[in-house]
């Protein structure tokens, strides 16, 4: 993860500051990319202790198309609750532009308007089975007209999925890690491709924040990636306005001086080629051994 420690080092040295939304304020720059290799293991912090219980809770209740945070805190999460009115609806957030982005069609010659709604999650896959090479394998949380009716604008608001073909060297590997016996080859179960996914994210809590979305979306590439036969590639984040609040300088700099420990693995139920048939006891995070929490308040 040196990866995010060289960020967090730039936004620290080179950030501007900056008044924010918040009222906190900030350093901040704008524009970066780091590329993760989902072979090498789990770009999981390990720099600091992350709640992992809490990434794998909020990706399921995204993937479950929800929007109410009743539906996360019955699962142990808090990571939403500074952002929840009294009745719990966050409005047309991550959930139901994954899974029910609204359209709206005019019955002709009437005013009557038709209402449907698309579920991207569900497409991605359908295209990733059967046209593979698709430049559109796009999710937007970015639905314009409903920005003034959500909690808060998404801050992770496109992401989008590329496969590539596998060499053989790669094949091969990928069938010794996962004890395809011999007998088994050449029966079509063997992946031909890699999934790479990439996200920007156009306003990144450098502190808080991007451990979660890091570890979020190359969880959620891996899973798709068992559920579409395919082996995860990598994943890649980008950046739009990278900030780190006043408030978490000095976390920031315990956790510049620490070194970073080897990366975890997840290992998926085999079973599970549906999507959003995973639950979290589906989902296993193997050796995570990170130094201790740093704690740290959310800019609200
Ligand atoms: N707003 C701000 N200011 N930062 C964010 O990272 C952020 N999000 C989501 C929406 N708005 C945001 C919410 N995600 C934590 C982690 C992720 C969040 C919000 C808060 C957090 O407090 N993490 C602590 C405790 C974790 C726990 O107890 O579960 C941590 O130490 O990591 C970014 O998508």
């Amino acid at each position: 993860m040196h990866q995010y420690l060289d960020l967090l080092s730039k936004v620290l040295t080179e950030g501007i500051d900056t008044e924010d939304r918040t009222g906190v304020g900030c350093k901040s720059l704008f524009g970066y990319q780091m590329r993760f290799n989902l072979q090498a293991g789990l770009p999981l912090l390990t720099t600091k202790k992350v709640h992992w219980k809490s990434v794998v809770g909020e990706l399921l209740w995204f993937l479950s198309g929800s929007t109410y945070v009743q539906d996360l805190q019955k699962n142990g999460v808090k990571i939403w609750d500074e952002w929840a009115p009294e009745h719990g609806y966050l409005g047309p957030i991550y959930g139901e532009q994954w899974r029910s982005w609204r359209t709206y069609t005019q019955i002709p010659e009437s005013e009557i308007y038709e209402v449907g709604t698309v579920d991207q999650i569900s497409q991605v896959l359908e295209t990733l089975r059967t046209n593979p090479t698709s430049r559109r394998m796009v999710v937007s949380t970015w639905n314009v007209a409903d920005l003034p009716d959500m909690a808060l604008a998404p801050c992770h608001c496109l992401f989008q999925f590329h496969t590539s073909l596998l060499t053989q060297e790669e094949r091969y590997k990928w069938t010794l890690k996962n004890r395809i016996p011999q007998s088994d080859w050449g029966k079509g179960l063997i992946p031909t491709r890699k999934l790479n996914c990439q996200l920007y994210q156009r306003s990144a809590d450098v502190f808080l924040g991007i451990p979660f979305n890091i570890a979020s979306y190359s969880l959620l590439t891996l899973m798709v990636a068992q559920c579409v036969n395919m082996v995860p590639g990598e994943f890649i984040w980008t950046g739009g306005d990278v900030h780190l609040y006043s408030s978490h300088t000095n976390q920031a700099l315990l956790q510049l001086s620490r070194s970073p420990q080897p990366l975890p693995t997840v290992t998926l139920n085999p079973q599970i080629k549906d999507l959003f048939a995973f639950t979290y006891g589906d989902i296993t995070l193997e050796n995570y051994n990170p130094l201790p929490t740093i704690k740290a308040p959310v800019a609200v």
